[in-house]
């Protein structure tokens, strides 16, 4: 122990600590500072960024031994305060730059400490900065981070003024489509806004700690379990199995009806078996942290390892065991059956390509990792809070295997460091809720990045074969397509997304024949999860490129080749619906000319290039808002003395749920003659939110804004007096009207038929059209994206720095799918930059979105959603353009240095 005197924040703190804890630790745990957030607690993302003695430190990787005494250090609590926020604060808010706000502390010291040696600084020198000192972020694609930057420095030189940067609201006028500030700005920007590690660091004195007794196996028969041993080890209170939960011990996968299991194959902790690495095998409950974990190693777990099958065609050997035991690893088959037999038609096809595709298990890397605790409460009730997107769905999952009636559990969403989707799947939630059913105690798990990297689910691989076959003019005429889904050892989720195969292989064009099978296997490698995009980017690759490919033989245009093709009026999608409006042929339009001065751009440069080869390369992007069928919403709307409250459970990974909710819902209440911040919003909680569906699927827009949209329109027809004024809560009152209105709204929709995929599953679509530029560095393999362009249509855009955020944070996720990420390696891909994380120089700064706006008949005021389908295709473009640059074709991601090499080499042998 040592004693050191810190400035922090300008004031003098005296800090008694070891010598070998980190300077995060004692800001965060010993000096309460918790605007200082820690992700990968490794050095590698920047959340804990402080500046110390004048320079970006991060300090999740500074040891106590090395702080000097009387070091002056700045957290985000010394930049700026709520009431009196910093330039750099206001700059990120006007910029949309804190999306789930993880990353915004530490980018903010960062910007600090740039600017106070340089006021000035080019946008490249910005993006040098930020990716010398290693900041990361997943949410933004990096671009209105360098936006925020530019902004700040204009203001502290003295070149404009806050009122010129703030947004300006105007009493009366609507916010639809405007850049105003999401409510949750000025916390996140300022360190304030609380995520789950901060609240566990504020949960009562005789919390319990967990930590996890995990496998280190893929596939094994559990022997035994021996806790004597830990179980004496200090601060230890209990250690929990299998044994003692109260409940069934399983998770509810949901399957469907033609799944060939019962969904119920992932246990909440392992009893007979191991399916993948990581899973829980008990649980240990100590004092602190540090105590449960001495003692996690102190578990005995004697296994009979099995062989692990880490990939579908590997699971699906005719020697493979299975791995649920009466359940055959190829557990779910679906198809799709449009139009006539496409065999004849391809026979006679003037034109047939056909190729093997492979999109992977892409890491979902939010800088937070994956934390929560739980309670039972005064009522008896079990609370769980977690980050979880799906809160209502989640509890009716996890309540039987917990062993608790569904009407006791209470799931409730802490503010959350974005999730991708990997939280569309409950986490920990179950073991949370057996821990505090067990102990009466709060209880408190937080996973380190190590664990949420290895143990949470993943984008699940599809294998894909595709043919497609045109007439002489180029006009489809035919599709047939096989997919398989590697889905984990965990159904959960899976068959939906298997069906997706059938719905978004060929989506966007015009085809009238197609025949395809899908089948989903269990393996032992990570669970899949829903990941943004959720089976369009796998389905979309493979056809974006196939008509890339059907171009090049062809001679043809690739944009023309889509032109001809895509949904105009009379077209039908491929589960043969209407889709529900006609844009592509506009959209395409728009992007002619920035297609042929990118073409023209990479034929200038090729002339004099080298070894840099440079080319330009489309994909048209597209994916759906709402989950297949009659999906359904809700939310109320309340008169209060000081305005009016709006309940949902609309989850915020970060895209911006109360942007979305307030927009909407002033929209509706604007005759009130309110003012936005009267319209309090109470979410994601399910003692007070009703059901409003997960927000995945980019479903909330639509489905929750509806629902919203329509219990605001309720409480305003029951405020409406006969003279067309408003009732005051204090008339409601005296007239003793209700004060709630509820609001539901259900999707027009049909489930498609399983075999057939056949039907018209979703109430709206969302479009885009993109051109990437590349340059491939014809030595080393290695390719730079060096511009994005997208023209896209989500409808009415709600909010615009709300979706322009979605669509770079979108646009830069593809960049890492079609170049770096992947998690594959168990001993690899075990870090964020293992794993293969865009840094800001990853991401081009050309990056340039134009809108249109074809109103949506199914969204609220003609909105449709927006955060999955800047995620659908760009690794298609990516590798299109690469096509482009150098002739090499990749239709296995990622497209790494070593693949585009070994094509070089086939090309030129
Ligand atoms: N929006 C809008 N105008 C439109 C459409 C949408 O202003 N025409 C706004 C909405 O109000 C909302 C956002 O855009 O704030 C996304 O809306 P929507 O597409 O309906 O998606 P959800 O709200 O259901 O959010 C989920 C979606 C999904 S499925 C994933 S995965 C995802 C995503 O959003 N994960 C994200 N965006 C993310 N963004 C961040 N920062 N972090 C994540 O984890
Ligand atoms: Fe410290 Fe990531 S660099 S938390
Ligand atoms: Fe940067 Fe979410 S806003 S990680």
């Amino acid at each position: 122990m040592f004693k050191k005197t810190l400035f922090v924040n300008g004031i003098a703190r005296t800090v008694i600590s070891t010598p070998d804890i980190t300077l995060a630790d004692v800001l965060r745990n010993q000096l309460h500072l918790l605007g200082t957030k820690v992700g990968c607690g490794k050095g590698e993302c920047g959340a804990c960024s402080v500046i110390m003695d004048g320079k970006v430190t991060r300090s999740c990787i500074v040891r106590m031994k090395r702080v000097p005494d009387e070091a002056k250090i700045t957290t985000i609590e010394g930049i700026g305060t709520e009431q009196n926020p910093h330039p750099i604060q206001l700059a990120w808010m006007v910029n949309g730059a804190a999306q789930c706000g993880f990353c915004t502390p530490g980018f903010i010291i960062s910007t600090k400490a740039l600017l106070d040696e340089n006021i000035n600084p080019t946008r490249e020198e910005v993006r040098d900065w930020f990716q010398k000192h290693r900041n990361i972020c997943r949410c933004t694609g990096y671009k209105p981070l360098v936006d925020a930057v530019m902004d700040a420095s204009k203001l502290m030189r003295g070149e404009i003024k806050k009122e010129d940067l703030m947004f300006k609201f105007k009493e009366g006028e609507s916010l639809i489509g405007t850049k105003a500030i999401r409510p949750s700005a000025l916390a996140k920007v300022t360190g304030n806004w609380e995520f789950g590690a901060d609240l566990g660091l504020e949960l009562p004195e005789n919390t319990l700690h967990i930590k996890l007794v995990q496998a280190k196996v893929s596939h094994a028969n559990i022997l035994s379990i021996d806790t004597s041993e830990a179980e004496k080890m200090p601060g230890v209170y209990k250690i929990i199995t299998y044994k003692d939960v109260p409940g069934t011990n399983r998770i509810n996968g949901l399957a469907f009806p033609n799944n060939k299991g019962d969904g119920k194959e992932r246990p909440i902790l392992t009893d007979k078996k191991i399916f993948q690495f990581g899973d829980a095998i008990a649980m240990v409950l100590a004092d602190t942290p540090s105590e449960a974990q001495a003692a996690v190693d102190k578990v005995k777990v004697e296994i009979e390892e099995l062989p692990a099958y880490m990939s579908a065609p590997a699971a699906m050997a005719e020697d493979a065991i299975e791995i649920h035991p009466g359940t055959p690893n190829v557990f779910f088959e679906t198809g799709i059956d449009k139009g006539k037999d496409t065999k004849a038609i391809m026979k006679k096809a003037a034109y047939v390509v056909e190729d093997d595709f492979y999109v992977g298990r892409q890491p979902h890397l939010p800088l937070e990792p994956d934390v929560g605790f739980a309670y039972i409460n005064e009522s008896g009730e079990l609370i769980v809070h977690s980050k979880s997107i799906g809160i209502h769905a989640h509890a009716a999952m996890v309540a039987e295997g917990i062993g608790i009636p569904l009407e006791k559990l209470k799931i409730v969403q802490n503010p959350t460091g974005g999730t991708f989707g990997y939280k569309f799947s409950p986490t920990i939630e179950a073991l949370l809720g057996v821990a505090a059913l067990i102990t009466k105690r709060p209880v408190y798990l937080g996973f380190n990045m190590y664990q949420q990297i290895t143990y949470t689910g993943k984008r699940s691989p599809f294998f894909m074969h595709v043919k497609m076959g045109a007439d002489k003019d180029g006009k489809l005429l035919a599709l047939e397509s096989d997919w398989t889904v590697d889905h984990g050892p965990y159904c959960e989720f899976g068959d939906l997304l298997t069906t997706r195969g059938s719905q978004f292989i060929g989506a966007g064009y015009d085809i009238p024949n197609i025949n395809g099978a899908g089948r989903e296997v269990f393996t032992n490698h990570a669970w899949g999860s829903a990941f943004r995009g959720y089976g369009s980017p796998q389905s979309l690759f493979s056809s974006e490129v196939l008509i890339d490919e059907l171009a090049a033989k062809m001679k043809v245009d690739p944009l023309e080749l889509r032109y001809k093709n895509v949904y105009r009026e009379g077209s039908t999608t491929p589960t043969g619906c209407k889709p529900d409006v006609i844009c592509l042929p506009t959209m395409l339009d728009k992007l002619r000319p920035i297609y042929k001065e990118a073409k023209k751009r990479a034929a200038d440069k090729n002339k004099n290039s080298g070894d840099k080869k440079y080319g330009a390369g489309m994909a048209i992007l597209l994916y759906s808002s709402g989950l297949d069928g009659a999906d359904t919403s809700a939310a109320w709307a309340e008169i209060t003395p000081t305005g009016v409250a709006i309940g949902n459970s609309w989850e915020d990974h970060g895209q911006g749920a109360d942007m979305g909710t307030l927009t909407i819902s002033y929209e509706v209440l604007k005759p009130l003659g309110i003012k936005p911040e009267q319209i309090k919003l109470v979410m994601n909680d399910m003692q007070k939110t009703p059901d409003s569906g997960p927000a995945g699927g980019s479903r909330s827009n639509v489905l929750t804004g509806n629902a919203t949209k329509v219990a605001c329109e309720n409480l305003l027809e029951a405020l409406r007096k006969p003279d067309g004024t408003y009732r005051t809560y204090e008339e409601m009152i005296t007239e003793k009207l209700p004060l709630r209105y509820d609001g539901k709204w259900t999707a027009p929709c049909t489930t498609p038929d399983v075999q057939t995929g056949q039907g018209n599953p979703f109430p709206c679509y969302m479009y885009g059209t993109l051109v990437v530029e590349v340059e491939v560095d014809t030595k080393t393999g290695k390719t730079k994206v060096q511009g994005l362009n997208l023209v896209s249509d989500v409808g009415t855009i709600i909010n615009r720095l709300v979706v322009d955020g979605q669509m770079y944070g979108g646009l830069a996720q593809g960049i890492g799918l079609a170049l770096s990420e992947d998690f594959e390696d168990l001993k690899k891909h075990t870090t964020l930059t293992g794993c293969g994380i865009p840094q800001i120089k990853d991401v081009p700064d050309d990056i340039k979105v134009q809108y249109v706006e074809t109103q949506r008949p199914n969204g609220p005021y003609g909105a449709s959603g927006a955060g999955e389908m800047p995620l659908s295709a760009p690794h298609a473009a990516i590798v299109n353009a690469i096509y482009d640059a150098c002739g090499v074709r990749i239709t296995k991601l990622p497209a790494r240095p070593e693949k585009v090499l070994a094509g070089l080499k086939a090309i030129n042998s």
